[in-house]
């Protein structure tokens, strides 16, 4: 059953979602249920390196690369990269994974567009790009196993469908991460960072490639945890981002 693909493509969906809210439908109290992840059919993928700070980092944590994240940075082409099928995304509450052979595990918070099969933004919701730094650090044709490997992309918690990109780059986007009792990192950022149109990074996206499901486009991260920082096994991460609201999800090895 493959239901947010006929929503995703329905030019009249903010339309049917307020008269479906209208409409006297069962109600439940949203802490008694467990949210699934709003991706059913959609490919997962990222935009990288559209933050000034994801530039910086990149530079830092590899020499042999630097030049290159230096480059796409302000290269016509943006950095695309293939995340997650949809099959394998986390939904909110469940855990994340960091690899059992990482020494240096971030989450990265980013706000992600859901996009329909014609490439048109219809809604925003939250992405988790979970990473290892060492891995990607050491050489960029490590990459894939840096970014995509089992549990690394949490989406959710649901999709915002009204809000223009202008109203979108308003948002702010907040990090925390809790170990125990105690908050080990914090920190946000605003979408308004983003170096790029987001109709410049989906035209990317559906240049020479076809999504018929319609597709997720995570849009990069802006916050960086310092370089001593690295995730544990039971940390909480939470995103918030102002205009959607919180992605949270345990982290465990995988
Ligand atoms: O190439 C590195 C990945 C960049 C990324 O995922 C980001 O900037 O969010
Ligand atoms: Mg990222």
């Amino acid at each position: 059953m493959h239901r947010m693909k006929g929503l995703l493509e329905r030019a009249d969906l903010a339309d049917e979602l307020t008269r479906l809210s209208a409409a006297g439908l069962t109600t439940h109290a949203l802490d008694s249920v467990r949210l699934l992840t709003p991706v059913e059919s959609q490919e997962v993928w990222a935009a990288g390196v559209t933050y000034l700070r994801s530039r910086e980092a990149r530079m830092v944590e590899s020499e042999f690369s630097a030049s290159a994240y230096d480059r796409v940075y302000d290269a016509e082409r943006p950095e695309i990269f293939f995340k997650s099928l949809p099959d394998k995304v986390v939904s909110p509450g469940e855990a994340v994974g960091i690899r059992r052979d990482a020494r240096w595990n971030v989450p990265e918070p980013e706000l992600a567009l859901a996009i329909n099969s014609a490439g048109a933004v219809v809604g925003f919701t939250i992405g988790n790009d979970m990473s290892s730094r060492d891995i990607e650090g050491e050489n960029l044709l490590y990459l894939p196993q840096a970014k995509i490997y089992a549990s690394s992309c949490a989406v959710g918690p649901w999709i915002v469908v009204g809000p223009t990109e202008d109203e979108a780059r308003q948002w702010t986007i907040q990090l925390e991460i809790r170990r125990g009792a105690e908050t080990v990192f914090a920190g946000d950022t605003r979408a308004g960072q983003i170096k790029r149109p987001f109709a410049e990074l989906v035209h990317y996206l559906f240049r020479s490639q076809t999504f018929p499901n319609g597709a997720v486009l995570l849009t990069g991260a802006g916050i960086v945890p310092p370089d001593s920082f690295t995730l544990e096994a039971h940390d909480v991460v939470r995103i918030t981002i102002s205009g959607v609201g919180t992605l949270e999800n345990t982290v465990s090895i995988v």
